[in-house]
């Protein structure tokens, strides 16, 4: 790897030439190596600066080519058709459940939406890597992992609409999904303080001796965060079975990567903590498949927490509530959408097997998109939580500040309800009644 060369060359310099015979201090250490607690390199005669471009250029591994074609057979890892067809049937059904409720947010039917077009590979590739029970961390545009593992179009829409069977019961903004079941730490907003609580959660498990991994997702402008910094830290100085899943896509919100870091990207931070790196091509499902798989084995078996760089693109605004054409041009934005799209990779890689073909493609579209539109009209049919609901779940005792809220809430419903739309909420016509629990799922 260039960069580890560059390492090497970097060291020997610093090195210089060797003194001829050892001398020692009166406490006994040899005198021509440094005894800083921490310091393990030599001393030089030749003052050097450091270069910030020691470590750069990080190659970016990748399987296939865009056409899907296998570049090194060895490299191939050689999953089975229905694993393919999974990935597949996976990634096209998120990008068709983006498309959906991103109109829905557009005509005024849910309050917000973030899709995740053109990083459907990052998603799916590591979530297929991992076990089943490795516990995820994500930031807010990783639904493709809780798709993967399951989770029901209803829950999606349950959640983006906050209705009465949104695990959350609507208490969150849209796209802040949640599984216990499933081993998926609910979503919060502020930027990379699940890195962190990730390694925390790491650090528990190793402590258990439970066999099992922590995945944190986060985006490249999240990395900017100091969360990033004590999550990466601790992670290595703990030796975490961590896997750090950077997504960079290239922007946060309007701001270009250019303009968020001077180094070589996520990647070329990890030496500096002492972690495991690479860097991927995030739009090659095959070799993000393949680096989170042997990430997550040596996470496990070495307790050693690795980072991932996953290079890709974000196709779609940053939320509804942007507008990309205000910072990027169309043609940037649709080089990626037609050439160098993760699903038509792995598209053009299943029809050279013949595992695929136009007529199937259809059926699928058809029947996928009909599945979302089933899943949404029913969603959009439930009734919201009661409005009692908003007080529970934080505290096992509800604090006497908060009942007497509660109370000032039933009162006010009592007297005013009739100036609300009650009839929308789960509250069997009674403003005090609080409904039915969500089923947990
Ligand atoms: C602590 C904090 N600061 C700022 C924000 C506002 N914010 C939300 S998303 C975002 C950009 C994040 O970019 P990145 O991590 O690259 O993820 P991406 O949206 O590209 O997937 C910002 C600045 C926030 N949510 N939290
Ligand atoms: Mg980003």
């Amino acid at each position: 790897m260039a960069a580890a060369a560059a390492l090497r060359a970097l060291r020997a310099r610093l090195a210089g030439p060797r003194g001829a015979g050892a001398r020692f201090s009166s406490a006994g250490f040899p005198e021509e190596k440094p005894q800083f607690p921490g310091a393990s390199a030599e001393f030089v005669d030749r003052l050097e600066f450091i270069q910030p471009n020691v470590i750069s250029g990080i190659p970016v591994y990748r399987v296939m080519d865009r056409q899907g074609q296998i570049l090194r057979e060895s490299e191939d890892p050689q999953l089975p058709k229905e694993l393919v067809l999974k990935l597949y049937r996976t990634m096209t059904l998120l990008n068709t459940m983006d498309r959906i409720l991103y109109e829905s947010q557009r005509q005024g039917r849910i309050s917000f939406y973030m899709t995740n077009y053109g990083e459907e590979g990052t998603h799916v590739g590591s979530a297929a890597a991992l076990d089943d029970t490795d516990l995820v961390f994500g930031q807010y545009r990783e639904a493709g992992v809780l798709m993967y593992r399951g989770y029901p179009l209803d829950l999606f829409m349950a959640q983006c609409y906050g209705n009465s069977r949104d695990p959350g019961k609507g208490r969150q903004m849209p796209v802040h999904y949640g599984c216990r079941q499933r081993h998926f730490v609910t979503i919060s907003s502020p930027l990379a303080t699940q890195i962190p609580q990730a390694v925390g959660a790491a650090y528990a498990i190793k402590r258990a001796d439970a066999n099992r991994a922590v995945v944190c997702y986060f985006g490249e402008g999240a990395a900017s965060e100091g969360d990033a910094h004590a999550g990466f830290n601790f992670a290595a100085t703990l030796e975490c079975p961590i896997v750090f899943f950077c997504r960079n896509n290239g922007y946060a919100i309007s701001t270009p990567t250019a303009e968020q870091y001077r180094g070589d990207g996520i990647a070329a931070r990890g030496p500096g903590y002492g972690l495991l790196s690479i860097r991927v091509d995030g739009n090659d499902v095959f070799a993000v498949y393949k680096v989170t798989r042997e990430a997550r084995r040596r996470a496990v078996a070495e307790n050693r927490p690795v980072l991932i760089e996953a290079m890709t693109y974000r196709i779609g605004h940053h939320s509804t509530s942007d507008d990309s054409s205000a910072y990027r041009s169309v043609d940037e934005v649709n080089y990626w959408d037609k050439q160098d799209h993760p699903i038509s990779r792995l598209r053009h890689y299943m029809l050279r097997r013949g595992w695929w073909d136009d007529e199937q493609e259809k059926g699928w579209r058809k029947s996928s998109r009909r599945m979302v539109l089933e899943s949404f009209s029913a969603a959009e049919r439930l009734p919201k939580p009661a409005p009692q609901l908003l007080f529970s779940d934080v505290y096992r005792e509800l604090p006497p500040h908060l009942r007497r809220q509660r109370g000032a809430l039933q009162q006010h419903l009592r007297r005013y309800g009739q100036h609300y739309p009650l009839e929308l909420f789960d509250t069997g016509g009674d403003p005090q009644n609080p409904g039915p629990e969500p089923p947990q799922i």
